[in-house]
């Protein structure tokens, strides 16, 4: 009886937004190999692979135990035969040689680094490792033009790679949140991403805004980001503007922000507007996990989510949701709360 439980197959529903997976991972050493191979395959462009690594790591994150046997994932979803070999060699030696090697490589590691500047992609990354460049000191040896964001990211690289805590990032909503109070009291301001999901470290702050008065949140991006950059007022010497790097649009930005919480030190802060009636798709959205939700809903309902605010569309048509709930009952979904959508 005993052999036979050892090898009864997982089960676990085939999209990640049906899942239940909190931040307890009993296969936390098999799900850091294949996301060190989607973090490589992702800087070097082969995003396709990337993801089908994140999708297989997000199965056995959603797992009940640790896995002791191959037999044990038959049927389970996500699970392609190259990560099925990673796992098997885990599983028998201890360790992958593809993870091993991939770790040791000269590129992999250049690209870590480079992409580790806030502002610099995987092309220019690739771009300067072509150039000869694998490190900081022989980038800022180079005499590369940098931007603005480049800059900052180089000078404040220690910081930046330093995980926020929830106490930081707890900090940074006071700050920022008196900020948003003051270029418009009755807009709200909601901590998304890793923290609300129950994560106690994270590699930024992201901060949801709105207001209850659809239309009332338009120019309230620029007027918040002025006003985090003047400084001028008392309430909030404790903060400085270092640089943005407007990747995203003018509802979405990242940035570098110096903050005081007991020293400055350097803080990657998303801030995203959405106006009122589309709030519950962004808080959806960032809240992430990044496996956890657009996808299947596209694939469930054959409809598709807009990529910034992940509003839902019908035909043109924006379907109204005054809550996550109302989303997942939408599509036809149980309910998952944040702290379970840890895929
Ligand atoms: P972290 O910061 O390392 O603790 O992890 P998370 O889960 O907070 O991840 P993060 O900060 O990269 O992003 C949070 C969520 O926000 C993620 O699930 C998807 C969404 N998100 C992040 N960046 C973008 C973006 O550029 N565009 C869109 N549409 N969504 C994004
Ligand atoms: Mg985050």
């Amino acid at each position: 009886h005993f052999h036979k439980c050892s090898v009864t197959p997982f089960s676990v529903p085939g999209y990640a937004c049906q899942r239940r997976c909190t931040l307890e991972n009993h296969n936390a050493v098999l799900t850091d190999a294949l996301s060190l191979l989607a973090e490589n395959a992702e800087l070097s462009d082969e995003d396709g692979r990337g993801v089908a690594f994140r999708r297989a790591a997000a199965v056995l994150k959603a797992l009940p135990s640790a896995v002791t046997n191959m037999s044990q994932l038959t049927g389970l979803p996500c699970l392609g035969g190259h990560s099925l070999r990673v796992i098997k060699d885990i599983l028998e030696n201890g360790t992958s040689s593809e993870v091993e090697s991939t770790k040791e490589s000269e590129r992999f590691k250049a690209l870590k680094v480079l992409t580790g500047i806030f502002g610099v992609g995987s092309k220019t990354a690739d771009r300067w490792i072509r150039e000869g460049i694998h490190n900081l000191q022989q980038l800022r040896d180079s005499g590369q033009t940098l931007n603005r964001a480049q800059q900052a990211g180089l000078e404040h690289y220690d910081d930046i790679k330093q995980p926020v805590s929830l106490a930081e990032a707890e900090a940074i909503r006071g700050i920022v949140g008196r900020a948003v109070a003051s270029v418009s009291p009755e807009a709200q301001i909601v901590l998304t991403g890793g923290f609300r999901r129950g994560k106690l470290t994270g590699h930024d702050v992201d901060f949801l805004i709105t207001h209850p008065e659809e239309g009332s949140e338009v120019g309230l991006m620029p007027k918040l980001v002025s006003w985090l950059e003047s400084r001028v007022s008392c309430h909030l010497q404790n903060v400085l503007l270092i640089c943005d790097s407007s990747n995203l649009d003018k509802n979405a930005k990242k940035f570098i922000y110096l903050f005081f919480i007991l020293r400055w030190r350097a803080v990657r802060v998303d801030l995203v507007v959405s106006p009122i009636s589309q709030f519950a798709f962004a808080l959806l959205g960032w809240t992430g996990s990044k496996v956890g939700i657009p996808r299947p809903v596209r694939q469930q309902t054959g409809e598709w989510i807009n990529d910034l605010c992940f509003c839902h569309e019908r035909k043109g048509r924006y379907i109204r949701a005054s809550s996550e709930e109302e989303i997942f009952a939408h599509l036809g979904l149980e309910f998952i709360p944040p702290n379970e959508r840890n895929a």
